[in-house]
């Protein structure tokens, strides 16, 4: 009898701090740019927020096109070429920025169905820790220093 009751004495112990050491996911700023009419891929950003004590880390995404990457860019004398990345890691307590010459997501495979200003792209984000998150792209108008 003694047992039983450390045991669950225990258990909800082990609960309650479970509870509490979780990421807090938040997304802002999803948009996306829109793309000329030849273009294979448009680029999506945004802003992932982690308000609670632990990591956590975008793993995947997917959105009604035939392909969807994570990509980071990496400079190499000054050009930029993009790299499949397998995530992207959103600290406790922290902030990870998606934009133009970093991390983004590839819509890829448009076919001549251009991203058009005004639409909204539904996605799922898939998290580690936090699970599957529902985000809608803006497309907006591209602007000259967001290139990519
Ligand atoms: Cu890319």
């Amino acid at each position: 009898m003694k047992l039983t009751t450390l045991t669950a004495a225990t258990l909800v112990a082990f609960s309650s701090y479970a509870a509490m050491a979780e990421p807090v996911i938040t997304v802002t700023d999803a948009r996306a740019f829109e793309t000329p009419p030849t273009a294979m891929s448009g680029g999506g950003f945004m802003h992932i927020k982690n308000d609670g004590d632990t990591d956590d880390r975008l793993i995947g995404i997917t959105a009604d096109f035939p392909k969807v990457e994570l990509h980071t860019t990496e400079f190499t004398d000054g050009i930029a070429k993009m790299m499949h990345a397998d995530g992207v890691t959103v600290p406790a307590g922290g902030m990870v920025a998606l934009e133009p010459g970093g991390y983004h997501v590839m819509f890829m495979g448009l076919r001549g169905d251009p991203l058009e200003v005004g639409e909204t792209i539904p996605a799922t984000l898939v998290f580690e820790q936090s699970g599957e998150i529902e985000v809608r792209f803006d497309v907006v108008a591209r602007t000259m220093e967001h290139s990519h």
